[in-house]
């Protein structure tokens, strides 16, 4: 890799999962796939319906919209974390409420990156949670069905066990 290689690889398909509980939270969600689509060496190849869900984690929050998009990127996950990082604070995200798992405004998870298995202080690729999480396994099926999360399987299994108790699809009409 040359010096002006740094931050590129080849061509990778990675999934991203966007949640945001905060100041309408279908507007973050639509403004946030917008700017996926702007990243610089990536292309947004997919995106889900919205998804509405209760909260994991502390329930005295609103509740959120969740999407997942996948992506063709050649920036390294680390470039990529810094795009979807610099995106979260664009759109208000305040890292500093020290809450952890507290309301947001916008959250970009790096679900997948290829068939990747990371584990650094900076990221932890797949996801944790994503196998047991309907907010992601509901949209990730619909743009990918056949989908082999690395490391956890068959995303149609993973969907069937998944607990779906208060999660539903958010109607285009209602946007
Ligand atoms: N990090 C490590 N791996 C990754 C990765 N794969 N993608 C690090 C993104 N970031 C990753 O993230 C904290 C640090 O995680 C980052 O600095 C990065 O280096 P954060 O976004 O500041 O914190 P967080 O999101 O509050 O923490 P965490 O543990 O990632 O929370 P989750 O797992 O994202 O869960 N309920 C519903 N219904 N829908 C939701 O979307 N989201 C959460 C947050 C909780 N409950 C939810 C939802
Ligand atoms: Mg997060």
């Amino acid at each position: 890799m040359t010096v002006s290689d740094e931050g590129r690889t080849p061509v990778v398909s990675v999934y991203v999962g966007l949640g945001s509980n905060l100041e309408n939270p279908a507007r973050q969600i639509m403004r946030a796939l917008a700017a996926l689509g702007e990243i610089p060496d990536t292309r947004l190849l997919e995106q889900s319906s919205l998804y509405i869900s209760k909260p994991l984690g502390p329930r005295n929050q609103p509740d959120f919209v969740n999407a997942v998009a996948a992506l063709a990127t050649s920036l390294t996950p680390e470039a990529l974390l810094a795009s979807l990082q610099a995106i979260e604070t664009r759109q208000g995200r305040n890292r500093d409420s020290g809450r952890r798992w507290g309301p947001r405004t916008l959250d970009l998870d790096l679900l997948v990156y290829g068939d990747r298995m990371i584990e650094t202080p900076a990221l932890t690729v797949p996801h944790p949670g994503i196998g047991q999480r309907s907010f992601v396994l509901l949209p990730l099926q619909e743009i990918a069905p056949d989908y082999v999360i690395p490391g956890l399987g068959a995303l149609k299994t993973l969907v069937e066990e998944c607990d779906r108790t208060g999660i539903h699809k958010l109607d285009h009409d209602t946007l």
